[in-house]
């Protein structure tokens, strides 16, 4: 079984974060071990949110695990807090580093155009040289805009332009730029991504559904990791985290009793188990 390591934040209620990337990368076959950057009552969608800031814990806990000799095959990131946590993260891709291990990189800090509270341009810069490690970053529209310094375009976009922007987005640093929430039209969302060492493009499309939640680029980021970790191709993998959201946003849609937070994505997670998703 391999072990994987995800650093990102516990949002205690919300359905974001760890408290769907364990029980999706659980679901996947994976050993997941956590490094909580910070507690939050609430995600930071929610007015009044308590925050407590896990900085000063994250050196100790991963020198006690060199101590202890445990290494992981994959570093996942998702929500980071600040600025150091930043710094301290690309630190500890550079021990990894050496052993082989994969950095998957989601740079949470914003959709629609704007940055989540508490983010600002200075921690976007800084975003953007850890993504430069990464064998993989899986930014949204916002958050490419904002790691390139350019103008945030809600759509209107030609598939050509989508490349070139992640051509750039690679430019950082990273060999493969998935980009999601990618729209030609009213009636398709999908994903693109650019593998730089392969020279390629991959593009995955879906039915776009009228809705939209908190909640699914994490859900995305978390099966995508466990796709790759499993030995899937990038195609498989885009794939495999698109249908799971359509899936989700199905699932979501359909609860008449729906909180207005997050999706459904506990009844989509047997598409998720490895023996139906290596089957098609
Ligand atoms: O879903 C991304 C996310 C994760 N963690 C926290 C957030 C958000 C988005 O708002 O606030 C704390």
């Amino acid at each position: 079984m391999k072990r994987i390591l995800t650093i990102q934040d516990i949002s205690c209620v919300g359905r974001c974060s760890l408290t769907v990337a364990l029980p999706i990368l659980s679901v996947m076959g994976l050993e997941t071990a956590i490094l909580p950057t910070a507690v939050l009552s609430t995600h930071t969608q929610f007015s009044g949110f308590t925050f407590r800031d896990l900085t000063e814990d994250l050196p100790a806990i991963a020198e006690h695990w060199k101590k202890e000799g445990l290494d992981f095959e994959a570093v996942y990131t998702g929500y980071l807090g600040s600025a150091r946590q930043i710094s301290f993260v690309s630190s500890l891709l550079d021990d990894y580093a050496p052993g082989g291990c994969v950095s998957i990189i989601d740079p949470v800090m914003g959709d629609n155009g704007k940055l989540y509270t508490g983010f600002d341009e200075a921690f976007a810069e800084k975003m953007a040289g850890l993504c430069g490690k990464a064998d993989y970053i899986l930014p949204n529209l916002t958050e490419a805009a904002f790691l390139l310094k350019e103008d945030y375009k809600s759509g209107g976009y030609t598939e050509k332009e989508i490349q070139e922007l992640l051509r750039r987005l690679a430019s950082l640093g990273a060999k493969t730029a998935v980009l999601t929430g990618i729209s030609f039209g009213d009636r398709e969302l999908g994903v693109m991504a650019y593998d730089s060492v392969r020279d390629t493009f991959y593009s995955y499309f879906n039915e776009k559904l009228p809705v939209s939640y908190h909640g699914t680029g994490d859900c995305f980021a978390s099966c995508f990791t466990g796709a790759i970790l499993r030995g899937q191709s990038l195609l498989e993998a885009m794939k495999l985290s698109a249908d799971f959201i359509l899936a989700c946003l199905k699932a979501t849609l359909a609860d008449p009793c729906r909180r207005s937070y997050g999706v459904n994505f506990e009844e989509a997670l047997p598409l998720l188990f490895p023996d139906v998703s290596s089957r098609d």
